[in-house]
């Protein structure tokens, strides 16, 4: 491919030099050096229904895809949290992070209504119920390496919001 590249560049542009042609193909050379990836949440948007015979909330059909930061504090208000979506509409949202060193983390999260986080499938925190906005916390030690944060959010009607934040955002950068 590149000396298709540096062919097509002869011909085109002959009187060119070879320097000229170098500095053309050094950039590529760079680009595959490792990268370094910035985790983000992967948002599966959600139908949101209460389960009167066991007195659940619960997320169902998937309505929609986005992505969120990895740190993010979304105030909608009495707007829709996600397209035409006002009431009764909630998301489950995974994010990879890497635990690059040993000392304890503190997660937080805030939301009206619902929601729960999860850390490699284990529930830490869980306020799923219909309240105004409070957050929570829960610290923990996890082993270093790659661990999956799961967030789980339901608003049932009214005022909606959903926040996100850790005091270790070195876990949101790293080499894959
Ligand atoms: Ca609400």
């Amino acid at each position: 491919m590149i000396g298709l590249v540096c062919a097509i560049l002869i011909s085109i542009l002959g009187t060119f030099t070879v320097l000229q042609i170098t500095d053309f193909v050094a950039p590529r050379a760079a680009q595959e050096a490792p990268m370094l990836a910035f985790a983000h949440w992967d948002v599966s948007w959600r139908v949101a229904r209460y389960m009167s015979g066991i007195g659940n909330y619960e997320l169902i059909a998937e309505v929609g895809t986005s992505e969120f930061p990895s740190t993010f504090d979304y105030n909608w208000g009495y707007g829709a949290p996600f397209e035409d979506q006002y009431d009764r509409i909630g998301f489950e949202a995974t994010m990879k992070v890497k635990v690059q060193r040993d000392a304890p983390i503190t997660f937080t999260v805030g939301s009206d209504d619902g929601i729960q986080l999860l850390i490699d499938d284990e529930e830490y925190i869980s306020m799923w119920y219909q309240h105004g906005y409070s957050t929570a916390s829960s610290t923990v030690s996890l082993e270093k390496g790659f661990h999956t944060l799961t967030l789980r959010w339901f608003d049932w009607y009214g005022y909606a919001r959903a926040s996100f934040s850790c005091n270790a955002p070195d876990i949101f950068i790293y080499y894959p």
